[in-house]
């Protein structure tokens, strides 16, 4: 059974919903820049309009209402807040938009999880170097103490950051992602610290000056697949994937909740290719300064975007050039028998959320846990009668209540990715993760639930009502 104040979610972020990308004042970003430069985005489209949000958040909270949320988890847009990422310059409109939008939640009793940054850096941040040069962290500290102040009197679930994991690789070493660099083997880990340094700050700030009187907790989202030997009897398939879960998940979550720096397994995996390569540069995975504030113990819970799993083998890399699949040294392969969502990637394999929820129970202290994005994604021919999802969605749902009772995890929340159809990055519009479809060829931007919309909902408002005690839930097949 569900805790009685589980949180019932749905996630979206600013740059896919938005639109609105120069109104009233917003600077540009670098997914701004990023898309009109143009060649790196499916048909070379852009978050210019997307769901409109900023003009339509009506819509969205119908949307919110009619799921019978409990949770909706939100991304503030740095520019739209601080155009040229600083404090010195506050664009009033967007504090209003934003004001507005968790007032609105507030008003229909839906909690508001707010994620400072999802991707969307300002430009002129990134002008100074972005995420690779060091004074980005207090840059980010000194935004993230304007939210706290400015809305935390209302939001009481803090993100700071959103997959570092994410911007950090495809931003910087697989450049499909803004600010699309390539440099391999070198600037994703340094992205990576200098983005685990701007969350330290930023909860040291929270914990020192808004904790007390705001009561909120605050945290970063890592996401990460599940991943398992290829073939559990052979040590290499081990090793690769043991390997695999510390460059994905234990990259940010070592530091953060178990030991204040990274795991060994990937410092010393880095250090054998610097050899092997003859790099005679720096430390590639850096070292934590004793100048900066701690790391360690910097999450009031542990937030988790969970999509897939992969079957892990040894080897599978590649020339000599240093990158950072060299390092993990590691060839992820899908088991035949897991279906593919509408994209390539995102094999579906609900059980393998349990796992990696029971696998964050031991090996990180058993820490409460918010599922903060999860979903399957549709391409192709539109369907409104979804049914995989729908599947997807009760098989999904019915793993975490396993975890929970059969292997005690501490599980306080879940936020289906997403509440509608949006921006899919480099996907851009040819994929649709939406519990209600958006119709982008209509100036309207209508938004229609999907079956798999409803299906959500009913399973929300059973749970609700089995905690309430009005009746049971499990008479039926979720
Ligand atoms: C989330 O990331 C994002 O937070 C969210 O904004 C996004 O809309 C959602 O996923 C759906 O994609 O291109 O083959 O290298 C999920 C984690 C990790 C999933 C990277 C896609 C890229 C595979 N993502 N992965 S590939």
């Amino acid at each position: 059974m569900f805790p009685r104040d589980f949180a019932w979610g749905a996630a979206t972020s600013a740059y896919q919903i938005e639109g609105g990308w120069q109104a009233d004042g917003k600077g540009p970003s670098i997914w701004d820049t990023f898309c009109h430069e143009k060649g790196g985005v499916f048909g070379n489209q852009n978050g210019d309009v997307t769901c409109n949000s900023y003009e339509l958040w009506e819509k969205d909270l119908e949307c919110i209402q009619q799921l019978g949320l409990t949770h909706y988890r939100l991304s503030l847009s740095w520019a739209r807040l601080l155009p040229d990422g600083t404090i010195r310059n506050v664009n009033q409109k967007g504090v209003q938009y934003y004001n507005r939008v968790i007032d609105d939640l507030l008003a229909c009793n839906v909690s508001p999880m707010v994620t400072l940054y999802h991707f969307d850096l300002p430009q002129a941040i990134q002008n100074l170097g972005g995420w690779k040069s060091p004074g980005v962290a207090t840059l980010f500290d000194s935004y993230s103490k304007f939210c706290f102040q400015t809305f935390g009197d209302r939001v009481k679930l803090w993100i700071t950051i959103n997959e570092p994991h994410v911007c950090a690789r495809l931003g910087h070493e697989v450049g499909i992602h803004a600010p699309g660099l390539k440099e391999k083997g070198t600037t994703a880990y340094l992205v990576g610290h200098n983005m685990l340094r701007a969350h330290a700050m930023a909860w040291h700030s929270y914990n020192s000056e808004y904790r007390a009187t705001q009561k909120g907790a605050v945290s970063l989202a890592l996401n990460s697949d599940w991943f398992e030997p290829l073939d559990p009897l052979r040590h290499e398939d081990v090793a690769s994937a043991e390997r695999d879960l510390a460059f994905t998940l234990g990259w940010f979550a070592w530091p953060v909740f178990i030991t204040g720096d990274y795991p060994e397994l990937m410092r010393s995996a880095i250090e054998t290719q610097s050899k092997m390569t003859g790099y005679s540069g720096n430390w590639r995975l850096p070292r934590f300064s004793k100048e900066d504030p701690p790391v360690l113990g910097t999450a009031d819970f542990f937030a988790l975007n969970y999509y897939t799993s992969r079957k892990v083998k040894s080897g599978g890399c590649c020339g000599q050039m240093l990158s950072m699949k060299r390092d993990l040294d590691a060839e992820e392969v899908l088991d035949p028998s897991w279906p593919i969502s509408g994209v390539s990637w995102l094999a579906v394999v609900p059980h393998g959320l349990r796992k990696l929820l029971k696998y964050i129970k031991d090996v990180f202290n058993n820490p409460t846990i918010y599922i903060t994005e999860n979903g399957f994604a549709q391409a192709g021919p539109l369907q409104i009668e979804d049914v995989e999802r729908c599947k997807f969605y009760r098989s999904t749902i019915s793993e975490v209540v396993k975890a929970i009772e059969e292997d005690g995890v501490n599980v306080r929340g879940y936020f289906a990715w997403s509440l509608m159809d949006n921006f899919e990055w480099a996907d851009g519009f040819s994929v649709r993760f939406g519990l209600f479809h958006v119709d982008f060829s209509g100036a309207e931007l209508s938004r229609t639930i999907y079956r798999s919309g409803r299906e959500y909902s009913k399973i929300i408002s059973k749970y609700k009502s089995a905690q309430s005690g009005c009746q049971g839930f499990l008479d039926d097949d979720y």
